[in-house]
């Protein structure tokens, strides 16, 4: 079909962009400043990923905030749109979901939050110039925070064809407009691990390097980096691969690792889905599947024990890269991809595959079931183990646990939460609102030492800190284990203030020097505690920060009378309302700790160790002032 302007659909203009800029880009933070640069380089990808272009250029300028993606398609169109009367160019940049229906091989991939595009990017920018190259011209427009300031012009003849977009985020809509060189080049990597032969070319003037990004080995490499960077050693010597194309593009590379943990990292459309989804169901459905067909064809299943799918999947460390048309996300962060019907399509995709390269490399099949049944093996005498202990000494046991800590009833470790909570009166608060059958309540009440110096004998000698080592169960330093942890989330429930900030600080380093595993293996999260209630006739919304009021009282009708209490702290708060908002997990927001974005800066944590505190911190302060929303 020859692409005329005519297949672009006029829905809205971009007035809601700049309204509820969260909507479109997840929030108004680091993350959603950076999601401009990812929703304009995936244009580019795409075609490049089509074979339209060859290379992309993208350029952060020397003000640190200007950026350029350049790439040498088929350029943007420019012919005039019947319907309106305005360019093609124009309409894609200035209407609200403008998107031509492409080729049909293409995967309109735009990224994030989700797929929206160009006109997002324009909506949220001070400034944006496209210069496209096209029929042996080279035209160009520009706009202003979504409008156009002239129609499009040829500047002069062209040869070739291509698109460059420059931007400038609008300091209207980000408080910070300063982009992170680190974050751009450590995702570019990941884009070109995702997207095999990819070349990008990163110009950094603001730090004055240049960066040549490219992976010929595609999810291998990505793989191998990943192994490498976590310590991990295949079993295997090679990993297992798959790309296939038909009806969905499914890139697979997993191996088996001597480690117990398993590790699944999932991407949509090139965008990471942290939380899994229906693509990872299909792919565990897939993956134990061809290996029971495996086993039983050569009869390896063991008679004295059953391989379970969690015995099979152990030390599994894969990654999974799904490019499908229409991605639906679900979750508070939109990280879970939802559409039903992509879990049978995928387990369909690798399961014939993945058996056929069992059987041709038989003895490495038989490699991953002998390190099940290991795992199985582990599992059952574990299990023996712990039930040993637990009757002998579950009673002493109990007695050894601070005297603060008022501890959940529920024995099922997957169950129980350790809220860890500043201050004596919100501790109270908490342990009269929470949920005691899972929920255990753990009162601050000293000063937490600051461990970035500190000796561990200081540590030990603390005794805020020692309470905590003793209310986990799992040891500290070299003596950590995971599986003698007696709860399944650690939430940290600070003030909203900045005491409350200094010391969620200090007990993040504490994990981090002591017990970095947790956050590794993700146990850590902050909880978010409103910081205003806001009554409006029968409607009550929760505000976590200053501009989180703000916005709201901004989308109420003008007529409204809010009503706004402040809490001065937690320890204010009715425990039913502390309840409601902050611990109930079906209602609450919980800011999960990560490794300052492990996707963007994959970095191990001994180079984490080394940088500004700050820096380590700043993914879940900054994600904290994303929160559009909290209606309970
Ligand atoms: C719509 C149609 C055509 C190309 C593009 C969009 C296009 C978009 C971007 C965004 C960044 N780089 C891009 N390159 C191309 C096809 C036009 C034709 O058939 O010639």
């Amino acid at each position: 079909m020859a692409y005329g302007a005519a297949q672009i659909d006029v829905l809205e203009g971009l007035e809601p962009v700049r309204k509820r800029p969260g909507m479109y880009i997840g929030g108004t933070g680091l993350a959603g400043l950076h999601h401009l640069l990812w929703e304009i380089v995936d244009n580019s990808i795409d075609e490049v990923m089509n074979d339209h272009a060859t290379f992309i250029k993208v350029t952060l300028h020397e003000d640190g905030t200007t950026l350029s993606v350049e790439d040498n398609g088929r350029g943007i169109p420019v012919d005039i749109h019947k319907k309106t009367g305005r360019s093609a160019l124009e309409v894609i940049f200035t209407t609200l979901h403008a998107g031509g229906k492409f080729d049909g091989n293409s995967y309109k991939t735009a990224g994030g939050l989700h797929g929206v595009g160009s006109s997002v990017v324009n909506a949220l920018s001070i400034g944006l110039e496209a210069r496209i190259r096209r029929d042996g011209h080279e035209y160009v427009q520009h706009y202003k925070r979504g409008r156009p300031r002239k129609d499009v012009e040829v500047v002069g003849p062209a040869r070739g064809t291509g698109t460059r977009i420059t931007f400038t985020p609008d300091p209207e809509i980000f408080a910070d407009t300063t982009y992170d060189a680190e974050i751009i080049k450590e995702r570019l990597e990941v884009k070109t691990f995702l997207n095999k032969g990819l070349k990008i070319t990163f110009y950094d003037k603001a730090g004055g390097h240049t960066h040549e990004i490219v992976h010929e080995g595609g999810l291998a490499d990505y793989l191998g980096v990943l192994c490498k960077r976590d310590g991990l050693n295949s079993v295997l010597e090679a990993p297992f691969t798959h790309d296939k194309e038909n009806g969905i593009r499914l890139d697979i590379a997993l191996t088996w690792t001597d480690s117990p943990r398993e590790k699944i990292r999932t991407f949509v459309n090139g965008i990471p889905t942290r939380d899994g989804g229906t693509h990872e169901q299909g792919f565990k459905d897939g993956l134990v599947k061809a290996l029971r067909s495996f086993m039983d064809a050569h009869s390896l299943a063991p008679r004295s024990l059953t391989l379970t799918s969690d015995d099979l999947r152990e030390g599994l460390v894969t990654i999974v890269s799904l490019f499908i048309a229409e991605p639906q996300f679900q979750g508070q962060t939109k990280d879970r991809l939802n559409n039903p019907e992509i879990r049978g399509a995928v387990d369909a995709s690798l399961r014939p595959a993945l058996e056929q390269w069992l059987h041709n490399n038989k003895s490495v099949g038989e490699t991953i079931i002998h390190r099940a049944v290991q795992a199985a093996r582990a599992r059952i005498a574990s299990r023996q183990a712990v039930a040993t202990v637990r009757a002998k000494t579950s009673s002493s046991a109990r007695l050894s646990l601070p005297g603060k800590l008022a501890d959940c009833s529920s024995r099922d470790p997957s169950a129980r939460e350790l809220f860890i909570v500043e201050g004596d009166s919100a501790g109270g608060s908490a342990k009269q609102g929470r949920d005691r059958k899972t929920q255990a309540i753990l009162p601050l009440r000293g000063k937490v030492l600051n461990c970035e110096q500190a000796t561990l004998k200081k540590v030990l000698g603390n005794e805020e800190l020692k309470n905590i080592i003793t209310a986990l169960g799992c040891g500290i330093g070299k003596d950590f284990r995971e599986d003698r942890l007696r709860y399944n989330r650690i939430i940290l429930l600070m003030d909203a203030d900045s005491d409350g900030h200094h010391i969620a600080t200090l007990l993040l380093t504490f994990f981090y020097r002591y017990l970095p595993e947790l956050i590794r293996l993700g146990y850590i999260y902050i909880a978010q505690p409103p910081l205003f209630r806001i009554n409006v006739g029968k409607d009550t919304h929760w505000a976590l920060t200053d501009a989180h009021r703000n916005r709201i009282l901004k989308k109420l009708p003008s007529r409204a009378k809010p009503e706004i209490t402040r809490f001065k702290g937690l320890g204010e708060m009715p425990p039913k309302t502390l309840f409601q908002t902050t611990l109930d997990p079906k209602r609450r927001r919980l800011q999960q700790v990560t490794l300052a974005m492990p996707m963007e800066a994959e970095n191990t944590i001994s180079e984490l160790m080394g940088k500004d505190p700050s820096y380590r911190y700043r993914f879940i302060i900054d994600n904290a002032d994303d929160v559009d929303e909290l209606d309970v």
